[in-house]
């Protein structure tokens, strides 16, 4: 590692192995695997204050993980599993962020790491095999190998209205909370938008405001999560067979950690589906209604009608109100990401709470006492945006890559995002995108942990045969485009707009942005790569050089 500094200390040049490009839960374990594994000079940026990715920014009343604990952690340290001692099934925002700066201070990362910067730019230099990197506080790195752990859901969706920057009251973004405590005591909120982030925050506002005022644009099925206390059995199983739970998580399908089905819908009478979905309703809760409950809910029209059925009569007998009840009841099918809160349509039972159907009265303009739509203003106190993200593309277009011969990758991708195993473009040599598009649609964290060591063994793979250089084949990338597109036509994502296929951005191509074959199935696509000594890239050593 090289360094330049300025007098009073600010770096402005570094040249490194690797630059690490995102503190969260991906870039921290980037760091440590590439740094204190492979004993690689590394750098890591990140334009927040601290560590943590969505962990940081999210911190908007009620927001805490809707996937359990014991697989929404680091796998590789059997210590820090132990150690670390979690409250609850489903952990709040803080004690997530929390672990997540003992994982930084326990592997020693915050000194190569530089904070409240944001990388602008990375460019590969194809007369030296580098990237050339630069940020908007002017530092220029250069690094061999970039792994951008730059978050799936992090890029903001903060829709403007007209009249916005009249409003004499608070405005808030559930994604960019700030760090002081909000209070809402005494006051008229509103919330735009119903989304996993909107639903947190409106059971957990609800009983401090003065009034809350929900804006709706699209009702959603909300299972609730049944959040309680760690199951104790849970833990024992994994202390029993730690190696053996976390391959149980790698092969199945959506790396949650509980028991998936592998029953139709089909295969039992009404009367005992009926009994499943009433179950793990009040049982598990949250995603294994979805994945727990039957094997095709995301792939049958019937069994998923039979899924949003159940859930419809669930929302008739929650909420009092039979019009109340009608406008929360979606009657589209159930394949968006799911939404898992306690006590979401029991909220609208409240005398404090009334919903909004955005789509029946569009809002028009915010004014400087609140929210008008087409028919009437409300008047607020405080406006939460919880529109959720640009999200899978959204932070990688917004650094400015250039790949070989110059190109571009907004331009490369501004039809559709092309990835080989969603880890790396062509044209893009040592470039790592950890979660990129067409990635598995999984959990996170065991999924980044698989895609860091992946990029690790590729990267000492180069580096073993005296090689520079590693990216897939135009071949490989255009097979892998197919493979997802074929295997989410089989589902029935693709037929509900949500964020999972861009519909939620205005002028954002549709496609396809997720490999959807199941965790297992991705574990075999990156091992093959391996397997085959890497068959499908292009591994290469210096250009010829003057
Ligand atoms: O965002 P969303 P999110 N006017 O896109 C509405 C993860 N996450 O932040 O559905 C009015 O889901 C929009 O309406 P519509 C998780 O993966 C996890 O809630 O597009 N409304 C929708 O209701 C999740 O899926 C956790 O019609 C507008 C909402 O805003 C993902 O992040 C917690 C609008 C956005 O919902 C995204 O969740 C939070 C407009 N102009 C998030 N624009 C946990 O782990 C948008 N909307 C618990």
């Amino acid at each position: 590692m090289t360094e330049k500094t300025t007098d009073t200390g600010v770096v402005t040049a570094l040249d490194v192995d690797a630059v690490v490009i995102g503190t969260g839960f991906a870039g921290l374990y980037a760091l440590h695997k590439l740094r204190n594994d492979l004993g690689l000079s590394v750098h890591a940026f990140d334009n927040a204050d601290g560590v943590g990715g969505t962990w940081y920014w999210n911190r908007y009343p009620g927001a805490r993980s809707d996937t359990e604990v014991t697989a929404y952690c680091y796998s590789f340290d059997r210590e820090l599993f132990d150690e670390w001692k979690w409250t609850a099934k489903y952990p709040r925002q803080s004690e997530v962020l929390a672990y997540l700066n003992h994982f930084a201070d326990r592997y020693d990362l915050r000194r190569s790491i530089t904070f409240g910067t944001t990388v602008d730019s990375a460019t590969f230099n194809e007369a030296t095999n580098r990237w050339e990197l630069l940020t908007d506080r002017g530092e220029r790195v250069t690094a061999q190998f970039i792994i951008e752990g730059v978050g799936l859901l992090s890029s903001t969706n903060f829709p403007k209205f007209p009249g916005q920057d009249n409003f004499k009251g608070e405005i808030y973004h559930t994604a960019r909370w700030p760090h002081d405590d909000v209070s809402f005591n005494g006051k008229r909120v509103g919330v735009i938008g119903t989304g996993s982030s909107g639903v947190q925050c409106i059971v957990e506002i609800a009983p401090e405001a003065a009034h809350l005022t929900v804006f709706q644009r699209s009702p959603q099925y909300v299972v609730p999560a049944q959040h309680g206390p760690r199951d104790p059995h849970t833990l024992e199983r994994i202390n029993e067979d730690y190696e053996g739970y976390w391959d149980s998580v790698l092969r199945s399908v959506t790396a949650f950690g509980f028991h998936e089905s592998d029953v139709s819908a089909a295969d039992v009478t009404p009367e005992e589906r009926e009994a499943i979905f009433e179950k793990v309703w009040n049982g598990g809760g949250g995603f294994q209604f979805m994945f727990a409950t039957f094997n095709d809910i995301g792939t049958s029209l019937d069994a998923n009608n039979a899924a949003t059925d159940f859930i419809r009569r669930k929302i008739k007998a929650a909420v009092t109100d039979p019009s109340v009840a009608e406008k929360l009841t979606p009657t589209e099918l159930y394949a968006k990401r799911p939404i898992c809160c306690d006590g979401y349509y029991e909220t609208f039972n409240r005398g404090n709470v009334s919903l909004v159907d955005v789509k029946k009265h569009p809002l028009v303009e915010i004014t400087e006492n609140g929210i008008r739509s087409d028919d009437r203003e409300y008047e607020l106190d405080v406006i939460v945006f919880a529109t959720g993200f640009d999200a899978v593309t959204g932070n990688y277009l917004k650094i400015d890559h250039r790949g070989r011969h110059g190109e571009e990758l907004r331009k490369k991708w501004s039809h559709r995002p092309l990835t080989h195993l969603g880890l790396m473009t062509s044209g893009f040599p040592n470039l790592f995108m950890i979660f990129g598009p067409m990635g598995p649609f999984t959990n996170q964290p065991p999924a980044h942990e698989v895609q860091v060591d992946w990029a690790a063994d590729a990267i000492s793979y180069v580096r073993a045969k005296g090689l520079e250089t590693i990216e897939p084949t135009q071949a490989s990338e255009d097979g892998w485009v197919a493979t997802c597109d074929e295997i989410a036509y089989q589902t029935l994502f693709p037929k509900v707009n949500s964020w999972i296929n861009g519909a939620n951005i205005p002028g954002k191509p549709i496609t396809v942005m997720f490999y959807m074959a199941g965790m297992g199935n991705y574990m075999d696509q990156l091992q093959h790569a391996v397997d085959t000594d890497y068959e499908d890239f292009r591994v290469e050593g210096a250009p010829a050089r003057v």
